[in-house]
């Protein structure tokens, strides 16, 4: 369905967003558009962990309801950030201003920018090289489209926009859009022309625009913070980048866990609490233990956690990682803010030639 690409979509349930990242498997370059600020750790966990190098954050335009990540996922890993050029002086921060027919490519693979203006003045759709998947933004939405209400909007551009650009693609070009609040994921240009109740069937464009005339719906919450923010691709007002922890290099997985790499650990053991949660015979054998550590097996942490000082951060490990990884969730339920997990746990640390007691 998707040719040859990697193809993820991702959401972000308070705004009702989708981003999509677009890797070409060949060359491990990708493409992502339409971060969320809030999202930034989860998108690049996952662009680390499929091995993927990200050339470009693609904007489909200037969002009212949600803060991009652009700005962050390009402090991350160097990546352009690319927006259309008809905002022009209005949007700072992006290097990679886009034109109807320009192409951006990820290796090989490429995606084909149109313009789409009507929700907003400089509303793109992304197109993929074999026209099989369309990144509408807010331009064509399932069964619906983006409303014409302000930042330029205008609904007879949008008609336009949507029957000359969008329409013209194949029928089973898949729609992907930059919202929907029922949790429909995709679409199609042959079923939207039929059955997007704003425009498809037999309606003309005076049908459409009495449609949105009249759409009577209230201004997306946070449109003051949204919109400056997005001028600025992002980047907050006093340039700080979040991270998943201040006291040490903590990673937040894909999955959602914080983790942290065990030579940092090996190098601060007297600022943390090892924590170790093997079951006691597991504690004996040739692994050893990390030196200081404090024992308490998984299966008796939840009763136990009040012997867990607080005093310092506590990083916890395993025999290869995954049951450290649950004690990290035990007691962050627990009221600890600052824990992580071990990466690769024992066998890791012993791979590595770390200090160990007991071992053999
Ligand atoms: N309720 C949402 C606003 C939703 C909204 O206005 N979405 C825009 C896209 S930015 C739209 O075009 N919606 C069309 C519709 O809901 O029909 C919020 O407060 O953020
Ligand atoms: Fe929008």
């Amino acid at each position: 369905m998707f040719g040859d690409l990697i193809f993820r979509q991702l959401f972000d349930a308070a705004s009702s967003t989708y981003t999509y990242l677009l890797g070409d498997p060949q060359s491990r370059q990708a493409v992502i558009i339409d971060t969320v600020f809030e999202q930034h750790f989860r998108d690049r966990a996952l662009v680390e962990e499929l091995e993927l190098r990200l050339v470009a954050a693609l904007e489909t335009h200037c969002h009212a309801d949600h803060v991009t990540g652009a700005w962050l996922m390009q402090q991350a890993t160097g990546c352009r950030i690319g927006i259309s050029k008809r905002y022009g002086d209005a949007i700072q921060g992006a290097d990679l201003r886009l034109d109807h027919g320009d192409r951006v490519a990820f290796g090989k693979p490429y995606l084909e920018v149109r313009a789409t203006p009507g929700h907003t003045d400089g509303c793109i759709t992304y197109v993929s090289d074999d026209r099989r998947m369309a990144f509408t933004g807010d331009c064509l939405l399932i069964r619906g489209a983006g409303r014409c209400d302000f930042q330029q909007g205008n609904a007879s551009t949008l008609y336009r926009s949507i029957t000359e650009q969008i329409f013209s693609l194949p029928d089973d070009c898949l729609v992907f859009p930059g919202h929907d609040y029922s949790g429909r994921t995709m679409s199609s240009v042959g079923e939207e022309r039929a059955h997007n109740p704003r425009i498809g069937g037999h309606a003309d464009e005076r049908d459409f625009v009495g449609f949105m005339e009249n759409l009577n719906l209230a201004h997306p919450k946070h449109i003051d913070v949204a919109v400056p923010g997005n001028q600025r691709s992002g980047r907050p007002d006093d340039a700080r980048t979040p991270r998943p922890a201040d006291w040490g290099p903590v990673r937040k997985s894909y999955a959602g866990l914080l983790e942290i790499e065990p030579e940092w650990v090996a190098e601060h053991l007297d600022e943390v609490l090892v924590l170790d949660v093997r079951q006691p015979e597991e504690q004996d054998e040739r692994l050893g233990r990390i030196p200081g550590a404090q024992l308490i097996a998984l299966s008796e942490l939840r009763d136990r956690v009040a012997e867990v000082g607080r005093a310092k951060p506590v990083i916890s490990v395993c025999h290869a990682g995954m049951r450290s990884a649950q004690a990290t969730v035990i007691l962050r339920e627990a009221g600890f803010s600052d824990v992580a997990n071990l990466r690769g746990g024992m066998l890791l640390w012993r791979q590595l030639g770390l200090p160990v007691m007991n071992g053999n």
